[in-house]
C-alpha cells in the first residue's frame, strides 16, 4: 500500500454519481412503433436509439436544477467522504465544456450555456472538505473512430486531451476509468498494454491521483484499486484495494420506473461489512433529467447516517 492511496483507504466511504445525456430519458425510450423500452445509462445501446435521435434527445438536456451543494450536503449526511462523479459515460457526452469535441453539456444542450457542473462540484466538495473524482469511459458510443482500428489512434489521442483538461481544470482526486472490456474494437480490444500506458499517462499530469483497475485488464498490477460491481466480494484479491460499486435501487443513471429501494438498514450492514473487511463502499446516486437526486436517494443516505450517529453513541 502506497502513501497516495491513504488517504482513500482512511475515507472508507464515498459517493458515485451517474449523470449524462441519457438522464434525458429518465430510463424510457419510446420506438417508433409506440413500444416503449427501459433501461438507465445503457439505454442508447439496448434500445436501439439511433445515434441521430439520440443526439436529439441530448439537445434537449436541460439539467437546470443541479444543485452540487445539495448533492455534497447529502454526501455529507451519510458519512460519505469522497465522491465520484461520471465526467463521460459509455455514450460519450462530456458533461463538462471540452475543447476536444461539441458532443458535451454546454455545446450540445439546451442547459445554460455559461454553468459548468464539474466546476460546481469541485467547489462545493472543496467547500465541504469532501474529496472530488471523476469517472471516464474508455469505451465511446459516439465517436466514429473508437471502434475502428485504422482510426483508433485518433481517438486515443482525443480521449488524452479530454483526460488532461479534467485534471487540469478540476484536479480529480481519483479517476475511476471504465470500459476496458468493450467489443467495439476487434483489433486493439485495450490491452494491458493500452492501460499501462494511460496509467503512466495520468501519473504524468498529476502524480498522487488514485486510480482504479478498470485502467487496464483489473490485474493486481492495473492502478490502485480493484472494483467489485454490486457485490461484496467473499475474498478480496490478495495484495489489491477494493471498493465495491454498488446502486440505491437496480439502475446507475436515473430511472423513473425503478422503485425497487434498498433498505437503509441494508445498506448500512452493507457498509459496515466491507469496512471490516479493509473495503470501500461506493454508493450511487442517479439524478433526473433536470438534475434532482431523487427524495427516496436523499432520505437513505441521511438513514445510513443516522445509524452510523446512533451506533458512535451506543
Ligand atoms: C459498468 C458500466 O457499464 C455501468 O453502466 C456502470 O457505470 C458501472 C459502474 O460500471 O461497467
Amino acid at each position: 500500500t502506497s502513501p497516495r492511496t491513504q488517504w482513500w483507504r482512511d475515507d472508507r466511504f464515498g459517493m458515485f454519481i451517474h449523470f449524462g445525456a441519457y438522464s434525458q430519458l429518465q430510463g424510457s425510450y419510446t420506438r417508433a412503433d409506440g413500444t416503449v423500452c427501459h433501461d438507465a445509462e445503457w439505454i442508447k445501446r439496448q434500445c436501439g436509439v439511433p445515434m441521430d435521435q439520440y443526439e436529439t434527445i441530448a439537445s434537449q438536456f436541460n439539467p437546470k436544477d443541479f444543485d452540487a451543494a445539495k448533492i455534497v450536503a447529502a454526501a455529507k449526511s451519510a458519512g460519505q467522504k469522497y465522491i465520484v462523479q461520471t465526467a463521460k459515460h459509455h455514450e460519450g457526452y462530456a458533461m463538462w465544456p471540452t475543447r476536444v469535441n461539441t458532443w458535451n453539456l454546454r455545446d450540445h444542450s439546451s442547459f445554460d450555456r455559461k454553468r459548468d457542473i464539474l466546476a460546481e462540484m469541485k467547489t462545493a466538495a472543496d467547500k465541504a472538505g469532501i474529496a472530488y473524482g471523476l469517472y471516464y469511459s474508455i469505451w465511446d458510443w459516439h465517436d466514429p473512430d473508437f471502434a475502428n482500428p485504422a482510426t483508433f489512434p485518433k481517438y486515443k489521442a482525443r480521449m488524452y486531451a479530454q483526460l488532461k483538461e479534467l485534471v487540469d481544470n478540476y484536479h480529480p482526486k481519483i479517476l475511476w476509468f471504465d470500459g476496458e472490456w468493450n467489443t467495439d474494437n476487434p483489433v486493439n480490444n485495450w490491452s494491458a498494454r493500452d492501460g499501462e500506458e494511460l496509467q503512466t499517462y495520468v501519473r504524468s499530469l498529476d502524480p498522487s491521483i488514485v486510480i482504479n483497475n478498470r485502467v487496464g485488464k483489473r490485474r493486481v498490477t492495473d492502478g490502485d484499486t480493484g472494483t467489485p460491481e454490486q457485490e461484496i466480494p467473499a475474498a478480496p484479491v490478495d495484495g489489491q484495494l477494493w471498493e465495491s460499486c454498488m446502486t440505491l435501487n437496480d439502475h446507475w443513471g436515473f430511472a423513473e420506473y425503478d422503485h425497487n429501494w434498498k433498505s437503509a438498514e441494508d445498506l448500512t450492514r452493507k457498509l459496515l461489512s466491507i469496512a471490516s473487511r479493509s473495503g470501500n463502499y461506493l454508493l450511487n446516486i442517479g439524478p433526473d433529467r433536470y438534475g434532482a437526486v431523487p427524495a427516496e436517494s436523499i432520505d437513505r443516505l441521511k438513514a445510513i447516517g443516522d445509524w452510523q450517529r446512533t451506533a458512535g453513541q451506543g
